[in-house]
């Protein structure tokens, strides 16, 4: 038989009906066609960018048709336009992507064309990071069987996606967890010119089987054997079966994309997989089962052609967007009141300020019922490296605080997932100095996740990590990270200094829309203690606190350095020098008008900080002042941080001399008051 699909198998027996079966072909059609006019509109200077699905259709359609759509959740990738169509994306808003239009559901026109989102049709928002998208459908898979609810999870990406980390640490936790995810890979033989053989060694099923699950590869050409392989996962995830690896072997006829000059496939590979082609596999079944004839056909063709046409011109008449600034933050944050009173210390009872963290996370948690808390060795018995998470799992249960695999991009992605479902994740990770391995989840997905979806998604989560040194940690339990995120927008980003505002703060963070980092300085866990408020206390993200008034100097700094801060005010005092304390306690967004009112007071300027000075997050700081306040200032604006060092040595005889002190910050304010 010259076509791919086996004639004795019905397609009947898979629970397919005549009509959903010519829905399916009808659906592959159109997508070969969009793909056609997505070309021909690139060659006449109307489309930017071309991604192109021909030959993928029975894959993607055939995997779609699985889904439940009043309850499943899909992850395309961007190849994937036969299952966006599939699962319903009318052709209006995909063309509305493509000519990124104000009204382009996917984004508003800020991503390219193909980044599907759609929250009615539970497609969740993709972007371009290869891979990101399979530890969001962990996450998703995690809190849709947490809840108990009927949905499961698809995710589909290409043989080159398998390389990511993403994936593994993805099919990790779906295997560890048992989660009803059904992962779909599209091996079309190239990642953009790299071939199959350069990027798996080994064979793509056995990667999934390593991690605990069903998985088989299919003739991804032959639509009911993709169905059937994508029907037996789903049923399977739906079960409780847990998750499923299905590989489609399948072959892009044109280019990787419209920037891509195709010259890497040999001769004559191509003419052979037209031959196989998915959509003339169909109609050839469709024929011989009597379903479609030859006016049929036209009729079917000439349909898609006129819906094109139709949709096409009433996407590009769609009017363009406008604002660049919109919808970096679903809750932007900027403080307009200067704070100008000393920051009492609330009325409560004394504690730690890792009691502070514990005892707060247990009044969250049995407050917002959404809260769920994660990271390495947080469960119980062991509830945190740190303590901070004792009898959490005991109080509220293995699915509301439990154990992740060691793996963080994982830990944040997972967090996107389940926030995007519902759910108000707080993902730890355990040391900062561990973060960079998810610094793609924060930064290019959580970070962006409000903006790339034109305001379609928020996303609602906390990443809690100890950080800083002067704890004798070495060089990868010491580490300064805030200037990399406070860099970011769409990121906010808290450290306390207090016991009450490392509750205050938390408590904020968790309720706020945007993913909000709290960086938690260690060496003041057990060092700091004062009074903390019982039941919710919030301290508003973006608001600075005065911690010493003093009229000859300000000292601003946050984390344990504003608690050193306070003590060098102490000091200075009795020598005769005013320094006024500002801790910032939010480093993005900077509360302006604190700082603006702080040099206006005291006209001279001391940033303390314990990151390397070299562009750390005090020289954002000492830039703003000197471009917005010079005016004000009667000496340059001064900085003290640690040297130019990778963090700080393990032997106290280094550590000390390099970890800013209290000395240290007297030191310079003394030069500054002298100035
Ligand atoms: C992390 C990352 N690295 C590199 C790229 C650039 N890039 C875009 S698509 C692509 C190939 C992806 O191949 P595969 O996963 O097999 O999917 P296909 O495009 O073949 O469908 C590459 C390298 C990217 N987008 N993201």
């Amino acid at each position: 038989m010259a076509i791919g699909i086996d004639p004795i198998r019905n397609h009947l027996d898979l629970g397919i009906s005549d009509d959903v079966l010519l829905e399916m072909y009808r659906t592959m059609v159109l997508t070969r066609r969009v793909d056609d006019r997505m070309w021909a509109l690139n060659r006449q200077g109307r489309a930017p960018f071309v991604v192109s699905s021909s030959g993928h259709e029975a894959s993607q359609v055939g995997t779609a048709a699985a889904l439940d759509k009043r309850y499943d959740w899909a992850l395309p990738y961007y190849r994937d336009v036969g299952v966006a169509l599939g699962l319903g994306l009318s052709l209006v808003d995909l063309f509305l992507g493509v000519f990124s239009k104000e009204s382009d559901p996917n984004s508003g026109g800020r991503q390219m064309p193909n980044h599907w989102s759609h929250p009615g049709l539970r497609i969740f928002s993709h972007s371009s990071p290869i891979g990101t998208q399979f530890p969001h459908a962990a996450g998703i898979g995690y809190e849709l069987k947490r809840r108990g609810d009927p949905g499961i999870v698809m995710v589909w990406g290409g043989e080159g996606a398998t390389s990511e980390g993403d994936f593994h640490e993805a099919l990790n936790m779906a295997g560890t967890r048992g989660l009803p995810v059904v992962f779909v890979i599209e091996n079309n033989l190239y990642a953009i010119s790299v071939p199959l053989a350069d990027q798996v060694a080994g064979d793509l099923t056995e990667r999934a089987r390593g991690y605990g699950m069903p998985s088989e590869s299919v003739d991804g050409n032959d639509v009911l054997e993709v169905y059937r392989a994508a029907s037996e996962a789903v049923s399977r995830a739906r079960a409780g079966g847990g998750p499923s690896f299905i590989e489609c072997r399948t072959y892009r006829h044109y280019a990787h994309t419209s920037e891509d000059d195709d010259k890497y496939r040999p001769v004559g590979e191509i003419e052979m997989w037209l031959k196989r082609d998915p959509i003339a596999n169909l109609r050839q079944y469709l024929i011989e089962s009597r379903l479609l004839d030859q006016d049929s056909e036209v009729a079917i063709e000439n349909e898609a052609v006129e819906a094109l046409s139709a949709a096409v011109k009433t996407a590009e008449a769609a009017p363009d967007p406008t604002d660049p600034m919109a919808f970096v933050y679903a809750r932007p944050i900027e403080n307009v009141v200067p704070v100008e009173a000393v920051d009492a210390d609330p009325p409560g009872e004394e504690m730690n300020m890792v009691t502070a963290i514990n005892k707060a996370l247990h009044e969250i948690m049995a407050a917002i019922p959404e809260t769920v808390l994660f990271g390495e060795d947080v469960a119980d018995p062991k509830g945190g490296v740190f303590k901070h998470a004792v009898g959490l799992t005991d109080a509220f249960g293995a699915d509301r605080c439990f154990n992740t695999p060691l793996a963080e991009s994982s830990i944040v992605g997972a967090a996107i997932g389940m926030a995007a479902v519902g759910a108000r994740p707080i993902a730890e990770i355990q040391f900062a100095d561990y973060i960079h391995p998810a610094f793609n989840q924060i930064v290019s997905e959580a970070a962006r996740l409000h903006y790339r979806s034109g305001g379609g998604w928020t996303c609602p989560i906390v990443i809690r990590t100890p950080y800083g040194g002067g704890v004798h940690g070495a060089l990868y339990h010491s580490q300064s990270i805030e200037a990399f995120y406070a860099h970011v927008p769409g990121l906010k980003v808290v450290i306390p200094s207090t016991p009450a505002d490392a509750k205050g703060l938390l408590w904020s963070a968790v309720e706020d829309p945007d993913p909000v980092l709290v960086l938690e300085p260690k060496k003041l866990y057990r060092l700091v203690k004062g009074m903390v408020p019982a039941g919710p206390h919030r301290v508003p993200i973006g608001t600075a606190a005065l911690r010493r008034t003093g009229s000859d100097l300000t000292i601003i700094a946050y984390g344990t350095m504003a608690y050193f801060a306070a003590e060098a005010s102490d000091r200075l005092a009795q020598e005769g020098i005013g320094a006024e304390v500002l801790d910032l306690r939010t480093l993005r967004p900077l509360d302006w008008v604190s700082v603006e009112a702080a040099v206006r007071r005291t006209s001279k300027v001391l940033i303390v900080y314990e990151d390397n000075q070299f562009g750390g997050y005090g020289a954002e700081v000492s830039a703003q002042i000197a471009e917005k306040s010079f005016e004000w200032l009667d000496a340059p604006v001064r900085r003290y941080a640690t040297p130019e060092l990778p963090t700080f040595p393990y032997s106290s005889s280094l550590e000390d001399q390099v970890y800013p002190s209290v000395e240290g910050i007297m030191h310079h304010s003394r030069l500054l008051a002298a100035y």
